[in-house]
């Protein structure tokens, strides 16, 4: 269906009548929604469900789009004649963004192993985003994350004033105002680099979790992150870590989780089962991970320097901190192909969630 003809037909309606004729026309019983829907069988399986997709959502503009008109026109009719006994009109209802439900479902997971959530700034010294984490100034790791730098004179000593790249910022903040561990820390906060594709967009969102006690170990790292990851993702998803690099965690580690749409096996099973000639399960490769597993974030035990120069001992206190995209969870966890559509204020895409 030409998608501007409904547009300019509705538009031009002036009356409460006409819309409803319209309303028949397009999503009566024999409307042209239901004619598109019945053509469904002549259309290959593969692209049937595609297909559904788009005519609902076509389905859900025009009525929307009708409501809206007649709004509109029983304004324009109510300047006249104004009928107090009339039921008052049902608004479209809002609600809340997609980042912000995730933001409430994660502080409410670390909520309950007893972390507590901070906000610490969006807008710091170079001390927070890298010299308090092991990175003192010209060294090159603080070229792995791209910092937008604020034009305003520079402090004597906590350096020039950018947006924070990550969230890792609050832990010597967190340190600070702790002073003597224990410390839960789940910092989720804006932050920026100059980033913009599928998986980037310059502004995003961290979560950030610190954990500073005596004796805590990896072991308790991986506990939390399976805690995590059955919590948000849902039961039986695991974790995996792999060796990686930070300048503030030793040893470090990127995070996997296994993918639900193979559960962790990389292939879609062919519906008889079996081995392939070359021994492997038979199916085709999961479009989602192509491995089995899917990336989190970077992670580690807090490097003694971080430590010392939040005013902890290293000999006494021994802790992990871990730092994720929000953007890039709700991709894994809804199977979406693009955070950009998060911000780009198109309500049809945010009212799915
Ligand atoms: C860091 O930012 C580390 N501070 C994480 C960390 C914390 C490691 C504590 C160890 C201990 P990284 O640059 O990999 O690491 O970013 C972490 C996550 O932020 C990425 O996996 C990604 O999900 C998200 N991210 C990074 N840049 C962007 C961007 N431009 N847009 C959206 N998400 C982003």
């Amino acid at each position: 269906m030409d998608r501007k003809k409904y547009e300019i037909e509705i538009n031009s309606a002036k009356s409460l009548e006409q819309l409803n004729e319209l309303e028949i026309k397009y999503l009566g019983r024999n409307g042209e929604i239901n004619k598109l829907l019945s053509t469904i069988k002549d259309i290959p399986d593969e692209e049937k469900r595609e297909y559904g997709q788009k005519v609902n959502l076509l389905k859900t503009e025009i009525k929307k789009y009708i409501e809206i008109k007649k709004l509109i026109v029983s304004k324009q009719k109510s300047e006249v004649f104004f009928d107090k006994t009339m039921p008052g009109k049902a608004y479209p209802k809002g609600s809340l963004h997609i980042v912000s439900l995730a933001i409430e479902e994660i502080t409410k997971i670390f909520e309950k192993i007893g972390f507590i959530r901070v906000s610490y700034p969006e807008v710091d010294w170079e001390y927070g985003a890298f010299e308090s984490l092991n990175m003192p100034s010209g060294h090159p790791a603080r070229d792995d994350v791209e910092t937008s730098f604020i034009d305003v004179p520079a402090h004597s000593t906590l350096g020039k004033m950018v947006l924070t790249p990550h969230t890792s910022n609050g832990q010597n903040r967190e340190m600070k105002r702790v002073k003597v561990p224990p410390i839960r820390m789940i910092n989720i906060s804006k932050c920026y680099r100059p980033n913009w594709d599928p998986t980037h967009t310059p502004m995003f969102y961290q979560f950030e979790g610190l954990c500073v006690d005596k004796n805590i170990t990896i072991a308790n790292l991986k506990g939390t992150l399976d805690y995590f990851a059955e919590k948000y993702f849902g039961i039986g998803t695991k974790t995996r870590l792999r060796p990686h690099h930070f300048q503030f965690t030793e040893p470090s580690f990127e995070v996997d989780i296994s993918c639900n749409n193979c559960q962790g096996t990389g292939i879609i099973g062919h519906p008889q089962g079996g081995q392939n000639q070359k021994g492997h399960p038979k199916g085709v490769r999961c479009k989602v991970c192509k491995s089995g597993w899917l990336e989190l974030g970077g992670t580690g035990m807090v490097h003694p320097n971080v430590l010392k120069e939040g005013g902890i001992s290293s000999a006494e206190f021994s802790g992990w901190a871990f730092g994720f995209g929000i953007e890039r969870v709700i991709m894994m966890k809804y199977g979406l192909d693009d955070i950009r559509n998060y911000y780009s204020g198109d309500i049809r895409f945010l009212e799915q969630f």
